[in-house]
């Protein structure tokens, strides 16, 4: 039986002698979903994979590190990642696509640089973690990519569909959580927070707003996959619907796997 990742190898050469063996093959479209279950499978049984979305001044990076305090009290100890980012040659991208000076940068270079940094830091850092059956939480995955550069941006979501599928080779997070605030309340707090002010903080109110709209857009499309939290409440009363959320699908997952 090939693994999960020689099946997506093997599926990306459409003439492979494998995938013709595969049994009851009919074309490709059935052996792509077949492939794709396999995976979907082979990461359900090992790894979760828990993404964290929002805009900005959401405070899901504090979120996500007091969900891995309380993961870690319960003996989980889960691997803690972000993007654009995550390994070496990825913060090197991030420094360049977050730098306020680049004020240049055209929209596809955007695209084409967080999907760079995306492919690197699935293929190193997210993969192998979910195979060896850690709970990876990572700050921002491809559904920021179809907010900011989508619906922010206005790029092709059909483009950034194949893109983003070339980069992470078909990785789907498990959960996703959508921290929301009203991006007037997020732009705020993110000022007044002291931290540094990144080249798409100083977008208009007006791309935050259509930012916003794309991951309601994106939760309406997938409801199973996300869960929204409400941000604009106390530290732990946010903390513990994210608790909540991941106990939840943790526990469903555990018990497909001991049926
Ligand atoms: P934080 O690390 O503060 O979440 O910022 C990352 C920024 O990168 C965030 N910008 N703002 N404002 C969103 C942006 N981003 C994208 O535009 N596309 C992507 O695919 C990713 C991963 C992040």
């Amino acid at each position: 039986m090939p693994t999960s990742d020689q099946v997506l190898t093997e599926f990306n050469d459409a003439s492979s002698e494998w995938m013709h063996g595969l049994p009851g093959y009919a074309g490709e479209r059935e052996a792509h979903d077949l492939a794709q279950r396999m995976h979907d499978n082979a990461a359900a049984k090992k790894g979760h994979f828990i993404t964290f979305e929002g805009p900005e001044g959401s405070g899901k990076s504090t979120q996500l590190r007091l969900l891995s305090s309380w993961l870690i009290a319960h003996g989980i100890e889960p691997l803690i990642t972000r993007e654009p980012g995550g390994t070496r040659i990825s913060e090197q991208v991030r420094a360049v696509l977050h730098n306020p000076d680049h004020t240049e940068m055209t929209a596809e270079t955007e695209i084409l640089l967080y999907s760079a940094a995306r492919a690197q830091h699935v293929a190193q850092v997210i993969r192998p973690a979910l195979e060896s059956g850690k709970i990876v939480l990572c700050d921002r995955f491809y559904d920021s990519t179809y907010a900011y550069q989508g619906y922010g941006r206005g790029l092709s979501l059909e483009a950034l569909r194949q893109i983003t599928t070339f980069a992470t080779r078909g990785l789907v997070p498990d959960l996703s959580l959508y921290l929301d605030v009203p991006p007037e309340v997020g732009l705020r707090r993110r000022e007044t927070g002291g931290e540094e002010m990144n080249r798409l903080d100083r977008e208009t109110l007006a791309f935050h707003q259509r930012v916003r709209e794309g991951y309601l857009a994106l939760l309406r499309v997938e409801p199973d996959r996300w869960r929204t939290i409400d941000a604009t409440g106390a530290i732990d009363e946010v903390q513990a619907a994210v608790r909540a959320a991941v106990a939840e699908v943790i526990g469903q997952a555990n018990r497909r796997i001991s049926e």
